[in-house]
């Protein structure tokens, strides 16, 4: 079975992110989607409601499972038997720290990043920008699924 992992924060997930994902699950098997905790990084929406965000709009994809995990990517892939980690690139900015860490991962256990070249529609695309653009009322509708859209509008609407 060949397995490969899309990791993120997520917070909260965008076209782009579902791009690279619906990508991946073309190619793989079996995709993981890992929430990656990062307790020092207090994110608009808890992790729990990222992960249920996901499984909505991954929903379609029969071979696509969403987890989270506090660690290592490296041990998240170790525990489930993950050769290859797929992340989306989206301009050179991202390849400098894209390559620190893919060639880390590598050294500590030998696990693979491959990299996908993210659609043009989304190049510029962020969850923070999603976050701020909405924050200020902005209509983010045609950047992020309508599931997120209704989230973003209830959460922001609390603060
Ligand atoms: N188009 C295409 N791809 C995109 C887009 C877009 N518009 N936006 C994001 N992506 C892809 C990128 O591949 C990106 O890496 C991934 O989605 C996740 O994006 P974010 O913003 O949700 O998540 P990040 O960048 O905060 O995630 C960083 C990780 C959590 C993956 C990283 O910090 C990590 O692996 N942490 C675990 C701890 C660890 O192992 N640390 C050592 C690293 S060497």
């Amino acid at each position: 079975m060949r397995r490969a992992v899309c990791p993120g924060s997520f917070d909260p997930i965008t076209n782009g992110h579902l791009d690279i994902i619906a990508r991946a699950s073309r190619l793989y098997d079996e995709v993981y989607v890992a929430v990656m905790i990062n307790k020092s990084k207090k994110g608009l929406f808890e992790i729990d409601q990222r992960i249920q965000l996901i499984r909505e709009v991954t929903s379609e994809y029969a071979n696509v499972r969403v987890e989270s995990f506090h660690g290592l990517l490296v041990d998240f892939c170790k525990q489930r038997d993950i050769p290859a980690i797929v992340k989306g690139l989206r301009a050179v900015s991202d390849f400098d720290y894209e390559l620190q860490m893919a060639q880390m991962n590598n050294g500590l256990t030998g696990v693979e990043t491959l990299f996908v070249p993210t659609n043009p529609t989304y190049s510029f695309l962020s969850s923070s920008l999603v976050k701020e653009v909405a924050a200020w009322g902005g209509d983010v509708s045609h950047l992020v699924p309508p599931q997120v859209v209704e989230a973003l509008n209830k959460r922001l609407a609390r603060d």
